[in-house]
């Protein structure tokens, strides 16, 4: 089993700033936690970073029919973009949406998502484990 792991913008400035909400693991930690997590249960992955939108997009087209399952954080895009769920439907894979923070107890603006839709479950609230959480349940929806 293949997972791809999608981090958006300003994930890869984490554990510098905003820890408190954030929590104060880096980028490179989280890399490292996913991929003890996929060693772990046998599953292979890629990550992928990026602070612009279309590379986003580019990304999850260039998944279709290679990878068996997506964890995504979209960050700031969950609540501005269409691109990216259109880009997650089209090409037909299972999706889980992953958040550090719980979404639903900041800013009003944050409580909207337009990638949840097309998800198979969005985690929120629970830090690293989050994408632990997000790995599993591809895993035992595969099975
Ligand atoms: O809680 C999450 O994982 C978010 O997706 C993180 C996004 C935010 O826009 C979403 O509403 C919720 C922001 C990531 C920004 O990360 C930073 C890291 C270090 C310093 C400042 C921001």
């Amino acid at each position: 089993m293949k997972l791809l792991i999608i981090n958006g913008p300003n994930l890869n400035m984490l554990g510098i700033r905003e820890k408190n909400i954030y929590g104060t693991g880096t980028y490179a930690d989280l890399v490292e936690f996913i991929s003890s997590v996929c060693e772990k249960e046998g599953i292979e992955c890629e990550f992928y970073q990026s602070n612009h939108e279309g590379d986003i997009v580019d990304r999850i087209q260039e998944a279709y029919e290679r990878v068996d399952g997506i964890v995504i954080n979209p960050a700031a895009y969950t609540h501005t973009s269409v691109a990216i769920p259109d880009a997650i439907k089209a090409v037909s894979i299972p999706t889980v949406e992953v958040h550090l923070s719980d979404i639903n107890s900041r800013e009003e603006f944050r409580k909207h998502s337009f990638v949840s839709p097309v998800a198979l479950a969005t985690i929120c609230g629970e830090g690293f484990e989050g994408y632990r959480k997000a790995i599993l349940l591809l895993k035992d929806h595969k099975n």
